[in-house]
């Protein structure tokens, strides 16, 4: 990790610390005030977009739409593995974003904070790994314009065992669901 990288993951963390008592940490302390947060936490939105890669069953995903200003967006995917051996998603890239990163949402004392996953996600046989608002996430940073209602964003997703898929996944407003 660089200097950059580390000085800007320390101010992210720092600008999205949420007390436990608010909102459930997400990306944004702009969706402190999404009602449906809690409600919708686990589950994914109707239209959210799914693919079948080897042993992989990919699922829900979406990405939440970002408001004007908002400088990094958040995303969400479930996978089950179907098969036999573990995999691994090691690193998400997009074409909408200068980076993507793995994050996981963390209790640090009575703080929820998110910070960068390493070495990716295990995605143990048999399992299924969801990341949902609560858990983790894909955060895009450097994103060219805005994450709009309506809209889609490529991700391309790569599996230590399984390769790589690219998908489109949808843009949902943050007013819910
Ligand atoms: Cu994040």
């Amino acid at each position: 990790m660089n200097r950059n990288h580390a000085a800007a993951l320390l101010i992210s963390i720092g600008a999205f610390s949420l007390p436990l008592n608010g909102a459930m940490a997400e990306d944004s302390g702009a969706m402190k005030a999404m009602p449906g947060m809690h409600m919708d936490a686990g589950a994914a939105p109707s239209g959210s977009a799914a693919a079948k890669l080897g042993d992989l069953d990919i699922s829900g995903g979406y990405v939440r739409a970002m408001l004007p200003g908002q400088p990094v967006g958040g995303g969400y995917i479930t996978i089950h593995n179907t098969g036999k051996t573990d995999d691994k998603l090691t690193s998400v890239t997009s074409s909408s974003a200068g980076k993507v990163e793995l994050h996981e949402m963390k209790m640090d004392g009575e703080i929820m904070k998110m910070r960068e996953i390493k070495g990716g996600i295990a995605i143990p046989a048999g399992a299924t790994v969801m990341l949902s608002p609560n858990t983790m996430h894909m955060m895009f940073k450097q994103v060219k314009t805005p994450f709009k209602q309506g809209g889609t964003v490529p991700v391309m997703l790569m599996f230590d065992k399984a390769g790589m898929i690219d998908i489109n996944l949808p843009v949902v407003s943050v007013k819910g669901n």
